[in-house]
């Protein structure tokens, strides 16, 4: 991909100055707690807003990190459970940056990540009343028609825009709405009393309202045969203007048969969810899944995807389409219980991991499908999904255990987007205690949260509008052309990469960077500070998992997530 936008003065991106790492947002009482401070380190204290001393303990020598190349000192006061607002102060006189300890920290996370998706929609107009400062009128309202078709036009409005661009791609969204859904069916607790302040009919809780314009435009992207678009696009990237500035014509790209798969699979999703709830809908997406199921079973050969000569917006390339297969047989047979995609099922499971959630490999949301259908599956298949996740899990423990910050990574998922591989580890945890029954993961848990927050050797918090110190730059048009100085907020950045693919990042990051530092908040830098609405979306997942028992009612801490 070229890199052909002009920017024009931007702001220096802000330098960390500190030398202590915390999770910038907090923890809930009974949480872990840890900061990271990468200077000698033998006693730390905590200090409450007053400058008074509530804790003090010894820290821990870690030793050499060598994702970051830190060598590392932990302050571990996870027994420290009082509510309020705080610091970690080292014997060096090191400060960390505030945070909260309190039951409902993480609320105000949770709710910034989801309205981001209403912030990214396309084809409405956002306005003051929803959108305060960030309004905009309507964007990418015209017709597309197929390239290399007949020239009939279709009207596809509607959905969100993939990430920093203007695109809308069917398998990243169904994976993004797939992430939210098994969360809300998991942790329906989580998402209970939570208001968005965006429009809606009717009386859905406002996650299934904002999924629900996803799908809607999902629905628009099937063929009356049941084959589904790859995806819907200008022929090029459009430049750093506003959504409703970008003119250009607009195109659906040939079918895949991964599309018609991940269709197939969310519908029937969509249909477990919304049914009871707007049944309407839940009828519409019952029998759109069963017509690209119905494509699928008269096209049972690979039908890829690659950008025809001209096109340079995202590819979302597979080479395979088995398991994309398997997650639509999966939850067809959660939904309807029937034989005939159980059996579709256990054929088509061989030959990838159950436990994969990347917005390619899409076997653990066929295992997701399983564990929330609450229908028996063979003995053989149920033992593969608790294998996959359980040893994988395992692996990704032994990578947390060496890693100084904690991090379920080793240096070779520091790759465009690594939010998303540390988010895809968080959610093997979280299903492996499912499956078991346990809380073994828990901590493993956190730390990934930690990290994304601010426990991370660049300092920032990786959530824009989270943290006193966060991303502000992301490679998000609007944000960009908007004017406005502060980002739009709830979007998780792409984070580190330590091979970037973008001339700036390129440029700027001198050879041998430890892979956890090869990270600038730049706009220009689309390899390293890019947003997408997958990678929201396994953190609206992750934050699910801790608000499970939290009440909404409980008392907000006092100072909510104040910067
Ligand atoms: O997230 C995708 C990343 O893993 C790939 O390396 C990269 C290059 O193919 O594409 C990323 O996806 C982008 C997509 O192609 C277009 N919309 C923005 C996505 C996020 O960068
Ligand atoms: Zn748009």
């Amino acid at each position: 991909m070229e890199n052909t936008y002009y920017f024009g003065e931007r702001p220096e991106p802000k330098k960390f100055e500190r030398d202590i790492f915390v999770n910038q947002v907090g923890f809930m009482p009974n949480g872990r707690k840890r900061a990271f401070i990468k200077v000698p380190c033998e006693k730390f204290t905590i200090e409450n807003e007053y400058g008074t001393v509530v804790y003090s303990a010894d820290a821990v020598h870690f030793g050499y990190d060598e994702c970051s190349g830190d060598d590392l000192y932990i302050a571990d006061f996870s027994d420290f459970h009082s509510e309020g607002r705080y610091t970690v102060v080292t014997d060096g006189k090191e400060r960390s940056l505030e945070f909260n300890v309190g039951r409902t920290v993480y609320v105000p996370v949770m709710d910034k990540l989801l309205k981001a998706f209403y912030y990214l929609r396309c084809g409405c107009e956002l306005d003051e009343a929803h959108a305060g400062k960030f309004a905009r009128p309507a964007c990418h309202q015209t017709k597309a028609e197929e390239y290399d078709g007949d020239g009939t036009l279709y009207d596809v409005s509607g959905g969100w825009h993939d990430a920093g661009d203007y695109g809308r791609y069917t398998t990243s969204a169904a994976c993004a709405c797939a992430h939210i859904l098994y969360a809300f069916l998991l942790f329906p607790d989580a998402f209970e009393g939570q208001t968005l302040n965006i429009p809606k009919d009717g009386a859905l809780p406002d996650v299934l309202a904002e999924v629900k314009y996803e799908l809607e435009w999902l629905l628009k992207m099937q063929k009356p045969d049941g084959a589904v678009w790859h995806k819907l696009t200008t022929k090029r990237h459009a430049p750093f203007v506003m959504p409703h500035e970008d003119k250009e014509k607009l195109f659906l790209f040939p079918p895949s048969s991964m599309a018609a798969a991940d269709l197939a699979a969310i519908c029937a999703l969509g249909a477990k969810v919304y049914r009871g709830r707007d049944d309407a809908f839940a009828d519409r997406l019952y029998n759109a899944a069963l017509l690209s199921w119905e494509w699928l079973e008269r096209h049972k050969e690979f039908c890829g995807f690659q950008n025809p000569k001209g096109c340079n917006t995202g590819v979302y390339d597979e080479r395979t389409d088995v398991d994309n297969r398997f997650w639509a047989a999966a939850q067809l047979f959660a939904l309807t219980g029937e034989d005939k995609y159980r059996s579709a099922a256990e054929s088509a499971m061989l030959g990838f991991s159950l436990s994969d959630l990347g917005f390619a490999t899409v076997g653990g949301l066929g295992s997701l499908a399983i564990i929330t259908g609450g229908r028996e599956v063979s003995e053989r298949l149920y033992s593969r999904i608790k294998r996959d996740f359980n040893s994988k899990a395992e692996e990704l423990k032994n990578l947390y255990l060496t890693s100084g910050y904690g991090t379920a990574m080793g240096s070779w998922h520091y790759i465009w987007g690594s939010s998303m591989n540390l988010l895809k580890h968080t959610m093997i945890f979280i299903i492996a205690d499912i499956i078991n029954g346990k809380n073994a993961y828990r901590d493993c848990i956190s730390a990934q949260l930690d990290y994304l927050l601010g426990a991370n050797a660049t300092g920032y918090s990786f959530i824009t509008g989270c943290g006193s110190f966060s991303v502000n730059n992301p490679h998000l048009r609007p944000a960009f052309a908007d004017g406005i100085d502060e980002c739009i907020p709830g979007y998780v950045s792409g984070g580190p990469n330590a091979s970037p693919f973008d001339p700036e990042a390129e440029e700027k990051i001198p050879q041998g960077t430890p892979p956890m530092k090869c990270f600038i908040d730049d706009v220009s830098c689309y390899s390293l500070n890019e947003i997408a609405i997958y990678w929201n979306s396994p953190t609206v997942f992750l934050l699910a998992y801790f608000l499970k028992d939290v009440k909404r009612t409980d008392e907000q801490s006092e100072n909510g997530d104040r910067p």
